[in-house]
């Protein structure tokens, strides 16, 4: 055995003893009720202790980068812990308040985590994705310093029920994948019990069509060396025919059992019952439990036998809870070792106690020796795994020409367009993506000029045959967007590998994705899981809203504002007019390059550490505002609102609107004119943004900030208390309604909240309540005085 694998078993058993200790030791557990949860890690991290063992202190080189099974966080922290990258204080505080995390955290974990993981299936997308855009960043030039890494992905075997990870291998079949290993985690568990027969078979048949290498790691070294003995035959071909469960029910039986068991079911035949009587109960369990993902050799030797750069799956045979007293068992996976448990494997482990967080206890190689080894790890040579990359100048102004008649979906297709005129950097590193609504999404132009990205050139067809075509469909490693199949979920997790190429290439890119409104649920949890990561990015949604008429309630997005709202780490925009939204673009391009880190009471609205961008546009062309744009006006139209219209100081009412409905919102107050006073007119360009800087004002204020003044505040100062506001969108209501308890200001809230259907503007926007009749009803509800006399009965 060569010293580093005597090593290897050490740590090995280092790395699952620091694990339980984690787990166990949380204080804040003690008395929770969350055993259930934090059970999780437990027999789920047991599974992984070798692969992760031989993979970090090993195989990984610095460029590669790792998405580790969430419920393996355990082990991942461990491992941090002793090469020196994670505090015993983040160790002992594990679950708790600041302390290391449930689930692998780029954000909120401070020992490197490549990639978060969390909700299974997707953190196991994100390399094949990041995989890809390596190839992106590479075949542009960028980052020709760095090593080519491998992104690897660390999966549970019941993580591949999650569609998501199918969406991601046909995708990558089509981009030519290379360089991305997904390890599975074979121990035929998932959380609530043990898994259908034969799945491997599935597995590596699936991967192999999708173009994969797949290397099975079934056997340990014993068992190996026991296939040759007399017999040995034959007990492989019974370990092969045993089911699941009652592999995992001997195997958390023990030796006694698989001996009764052996014996019953082949041992009448001679050279079989010499092999299993000639090994001690221990020694019997210790050959059953022996299977591949468990044996560092085997393990190993697996991992190294790789040297092309084409995807792999190893598919590795393990037991859920290995080492640990309820390996094996079906109800593991909330098992939670007793103190007496706990005591027993520590013994075991020889750790002394008091000692438990010493890095160096329990081991039996001489401390330098091992120090000596971790100094050296290959994975822990790169330095600052979190690569930094410089912004990107954005220019304060992006040009576009606008027509009388517009809608914002055109707008934003012509500003990418202008930009794609230019060769600045700015253009160079935008890059944009889309699942099939490329040009339905108006991306057709810059896409002609700036041409499909491929790592091999394939020639657009029917430009070479000389047949008219308004969209060249050219391929070149040199192009800037990446075409997806339509699958939302894959849209989303490649704008997070994408908006992480700067930390995670050192090479930083611009990215813009394109789907239709309603099919944001449709990625949404990928959508939430790149935010949660804090990878960069604009998303542009569009068509949106009952606006589409024609198409139809299948299509016509209701709830999407509020998710504008509420989704964390992304600001909302919703602009009517093209001039606002070119301001926004620009704004939103060095938004996203922002430095990230902590939010202070002092950039409520995160503009000092930045985040990603979700636009709502329209198809709908409506008549746009002749006006210069100010540094005033800019400013506002990105901080959330302006006044299109200025209240009087007598206002009884006030309209305040959002997007594409701009027109009825401005017929309104045309038409209730005469009979009510300065009535005001707000355009909210960002619901999401108001909002977050309203709350945060407040929060400020009861802080001790005095002065602290959100944006929507100043806006409505002036507004007399008496006035009413009627909010519309094309949206969920809900979403401007709380513009009322800024000041106090009665609120009529107009807006969306039923499926659409089909049929004309005119009809849908009466049907639903949101014409220019509507909102002079709901003025005249809750701002009383003399009827408004172009008010028609309402439907
Ligand atoms: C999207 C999502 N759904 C459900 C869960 C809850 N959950 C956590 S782990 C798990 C199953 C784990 O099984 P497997 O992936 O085989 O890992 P093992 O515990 O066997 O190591 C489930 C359902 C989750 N984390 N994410
Ligand atoms: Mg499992």
């Amino acid at each position: 055995m060569t010293t580093n694998l005597t090593i290897l078993r050490e740590l090995e058993k280092k790395v699952l003893w620091l694990a339980s200790w984690m787990i166990h030791n949380a204080n804040h557990l003690r008395d929770s009720s969350d055993g259930l949860k934090v059970g999780g890690h437990q027999a789920s991290s047991a599974s992984l202790a070798t692969i992760m063992t031989a993979l970090y202190f090993d195989v990984l080189k610095p460029e590669d980068r790792v998405a580790v099974k969430p419920h393996a966080s355990p082990i991942f922290h461990a491992i941090q812990y002793l090469l020196g990258k994670q505090s015993r204080e983040r160790m002992e505080n594990f679950r708790g308040y600041k302390g290391a995390q449930s689930y692998p955290s780029r954000t909120k974990d401070a020992d490197d985590v490549d990639f978060s993981t969390g909700s299974v299936g997707l953190g196991v997308s994100q390399t094949l994705f990041a995989s890809l855009v390596q190839d992106y960043v590479r075949a542009h030039g960028w980052a020709k310093d760095r090593r080519e890494g491998r992104m690897i992905s660390l999966v549970g075997d019941a993580e591949l029920d999650e569609g998501n990870i199918f969406e991601a291998l046909l995708e990558g079949w089509k981009q030519g994948l290379r360089n991305c290993w997904w390890i599975i985690d074979y121990n035929r568990q998932s959380l609530d019990a043990v898994v259908r027969e034969g799945l491997w078979e599935r597995y590596e048949q699936l991967f192999k069509n999708f173009g994969w290498d797949v290397v099975i790691v079934k056997y340990g070294a014993l068992q190996q060396a026991a296939f040759k003995e007399p017999g040995g035959a034959k007990l492989k071909a019974w370990i092969d025919t045993c089911p699941n469960p009652l592999y995992s029910a001997l195997v958390f039986a023990g030796g006694a059992a698989w001996r009764k068991r052996l014996m019953d079911e082949i041992g009448d035949q001679a050279d079989v019952s010499r092999l299993i009587e000639k090994r001690s109960d221990g020694e019997l369990a210790a050959l059953m439990n022996n299977l591949g993902g468990h044996d560092l050799p085997a393990v190993l030797e697996a991992f190294h036998s790789v040297n092309s750069d084409r995807p792999t799956c190893f598919i590795c045979y393990t037991i859920k809870g290995f080492g640990l007293p309820f390996a094996g068992h079906k109800d593991n996976h909330a098992g939670l070792m007793t103190p007496t448990q706990v005591e027993t494997l520590q013994r075991a482990m020889k750790i002394r106690a008091g000692h438990e967080w010493d890095r160096f206890e329990g081991l039996s190689r001489p401390q330098a020796e091992i120090e000596n080894f971790l100094a050296k790890v290959p994975f822990a040579q790169g330095g600052e795994r979190r690569l930094k990359a410089p912004q990107i100048a954005v220019p304060d102004e992006l040009p576009v020409t606008i027509q009388p008649v517009m809608a914002t979906q055109a707008g934003f297709g012509s500003i990418l367009n202008d930009i794609g005129r230019g060769d600045s950097e700015f253009a160079q590193r935008i890059v944009t993506t889309s699942p099939d609504v490329t040009v339905s999404t108006n991306l057709g132009g810059w896409v002609n000029r700036r041409g499909l990205f491929a790592r091999e050139t394939v020639a657009d067809t029917f430009k070479s045959e000389s047949i008219p075509s308004t969209f060249h469909w050219e391929f070149s490693p040199k192009g800037q967007h990446i075409e997806l199949g339509i699958a939302e979920m894959n849209l989303f997790i490649l704008l997070s590998a994408l908006g992480l190429s700067h930390t995670i290439n050192g090479a930083r890119l611009l990215p813009v994705g394109t789907l239709y409104d309603p099919f944001i649920a449709r990625g949404l949890d990928a959508l939430n899981y790149a935010c949660y990561q804090d990878a960069r990015f604009i998303v542009a949604a569009t068509p949106s809203g009952i606006t589409l008429a024609a198409e139809g309630g299948a299509h016509q997005s209701i709830s999407e504002p509020l998710i504008g709202l509420a989704q964390d780490g992304l600001a909302s925009f919703e602009p009517a007019y093209v001039d606002e939204l070119a301001a926004i673009m620009a704004w939103a391009f060095a938004y996203i390059q922002k430095e990230g880190g902590e939010t202070s009471e002092h950039n409520w609205l995160r503009d000092e550490t930045g985040g990603s961008v979700y636009l709502r546009l329209s198809t709908r062309p409506i008549e746009q505002i002749q006006r210069a744009m100010t540094p005033e006006l800019r400013q506002q139209i990105v901080d959330g609102a302006y006044w299109l219209r200025k209240p009087g100081p007598n206002a009884q009412v006030i309209v305040a609107y959002t997007g594409a409905i701009a027109p009825e919102a401005i017929e309104a107050v045309g038409l209730m004119a005469e009979d009510r006073r300065d009535v005001g007119l707000l355009a909210v360009t960002s619901a999401d943004r108001l909002n977050a800087g309203w709350t945060a004002a407040q929060r400020a204020r009861e802080r001790g900030l005095v002065h602290a003044r959100s944006h929507i505040e100043r806006l409505l100062a002036d507004v007399p208390p008496h006035c009413g506001i009627v909010t519309v969108i094309d949206g969920h209501p809900a979403t401007l309604a709380w513009l009322g308890a800024v000041n106090g200001h009665r609120v009529r809230g107009l807006g969306v909240e039923h499926f659409g259907q089909t049929g004309s503007l005119a009809d849908l926007y009466r049907h639903y309540g949101i014409d220019a009749n509507a909102i002079v009803a709901a003025a005249q509800a809750i701002a009383p005085g003399r009827p408004i006399r172009h008010l028609k009965a309402l439907p």
